[in-house]
């Protein structure tokens, strides 16, 4: 769009439609932001709140894109949350490739983490490496993230890639070799800075990893869900199960 303010004014068409489709679900959401470049093209997001669901907790924001393999129904990466007080758990598992096998393996991790997803992180990884013995295996990463505390930690098994982007710059989460279910060595939690405004980027191989904000101006300042769209739309490899998730600390810096 060469002027995202005039696509959203009602009766703005470039090829002759009514022109009012932006409009109207800018008008229906609860949240819209629209990331636009000329040479690159349109991400968009709109959100929904059900009345009376549960709000987000404010202290960060969090988008994700996850789908399938095309020509796939079952989606062999998941992601699941839990909020254990000041403190907030991400898993993210990608099933050994694709389809209903590895929805299998991935939807077992998920069940395990969401049970107990208390303890040291190497304790919950563990917890999941013994529940996934009887599947194909998975990569799998989980983050806890503090955001009162500017603190990341992460635990990661295979190929769950992790960023964590502080003031532009970026450092990539240490991920241990091996497959959950299948081979795990001894694995160690790392804990990085994650400061007021700091962006944790997190993904499965079915994107590449070669990415970089830089090539976005102004993309990090925008709602996670249009960063995570904007990294899938342009590095979804096209042959595997994708995940990106962006979450952002949104505590206040301290006075
Ligand atoms: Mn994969």
């Amino acid at each position: 769009m060469s002027s995202v303010v005039r696509c959203l004014e009602d009766g703005y068409s470039t090829v002759g439609s009514p022109g009012t489709g932006l409009g109207a679900a800018l008008r229906l959401s609860d949240s819209f932001d629209v990331f636009s470049r000329q040479e690159s093209g349109t991400a968009m997001v709109a959100r929904l709140t059900r009345a009376g669901a549960r709000q987000e907790p404010g202290r960060f924001e969090l988008g994700v894109v996850s789908l399938p393999k095309p020509g796939e129904v079952a989606c062999g990466d998941k992601w699941a949350i839990a909020d254990l007080g000041s403190r907030t758990r991400i898993l993210m598992v990608d099933g050994l490739g694709h389809g209903d096998g590895a929805e299998e393996a991935s939807g077992m991790a998920v069940a395990e983490f969401t049970r107990a997803p208390e303890g040291a992180l190497t304790e919950v990884l563990l917890r999941v490496h013994q529940a996934l013995v009887p599947t194909r295996g998975a990569a799998v990463g989980i983050a806890e993230l503090d955001p009162a505390m500017r603190a990341l930690s992460f635990v990661g098994l295979g190929n769950i890639a992790g960023v964590a982007i502080t003031d532009g710059a970026s450092r990539n989460l240490v991920s241990h070799s091996g497959t959950a279910g299948y081979r795990m060595a001894r694995a160690q939690t790392y804990q990085y800075p994650w400061p007021s405004g700091a962006l944790l980027v997190l993904h499965s191989d079915g994107c590449a990893s070669r990415w970089s904000l830089d090539s976005y101006p102004g993309l990090i300042a925008r709602h996670p869900s249009l960063i995570a769209g904007v990294l899938y739309r342009d590095f979804n490899r096209g042959r595997d199960d994708v995940t990106v998730l962006a979450v952002r600390n949104l505590m206040e810096t301290q006075s």
